[in-house]
């Protein structure tokens, strides 16, 4: 069988923050491999998660809060306690520019709680991975602003 594919194509509000990202796994269940490119962005750390729905109707809020299929807290990528959809954060540099370069154990590209048909939303600020102590912390890291977002859909 060949690998399960998805992309997305995140935007923003106004157009400034941009990006592609492409998902790969060998199989449902085995890690998924995230590559690609944001720009636009401050410098710094952006959390960066998949949210419950591929809803962009009023913008990336339509798209609802972290994917949480299993009711945990937010937390780090590397925790068992966190949300299906909690990938941390990204890196941008002083170019603005993210490179994204994530695998990851818990999201999948198919069965029940599949990622696709939901959103990927980059954030304003760095998610604190549930450990900042804000009241925020372990609902949503904390993260900030909606800065672009972008239905996960099935490719090539
Ligand atoms: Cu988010
Ligand atoms: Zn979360």
């Amino acid at each position: 069988m060949s690998a399960l594919k998805a992309v997305c194509v995140l935007k923003g509000a106004d157009n400034s923050v941009t990006g592609t990202v492409h998902f790969s796994q060998e199989a449902s269940g085995s890690p998924v491999t995230l590559t690609g490119e944001i720009s636009g962005l401050a410098p710094g750390q952006h959390g960066f998660h998949v949210h419950q729905f591929g809803d962009n109707t009023n913008g990336c809020i339509s798209a609802g809060a972290h994917f949480n299929p299993f009711n945990k807290e937010h937390g780090a990528p590397e925790d068992t306690d966190r949300h299906v959809g909690d990938l941390g954060n990204v890196g941008a540099g002083e170019d603005g520019i993210a490179k994204v370069n994530i695998t990851d154990k818990m999201i999948n590209l198919a069965g029940p709680q599949s990622i696709i048909g939901r959103t990927m939303v980059i954030h304003a600020d760095i998610d604190d991975l549930g450990k900042g102590g804000h009241e925020l912390s372990k609902t949503t890291g904390n993260a900030g602003g909606r800065l672009a977002c972008g239905v996960i859909g099935i490719t090539k």
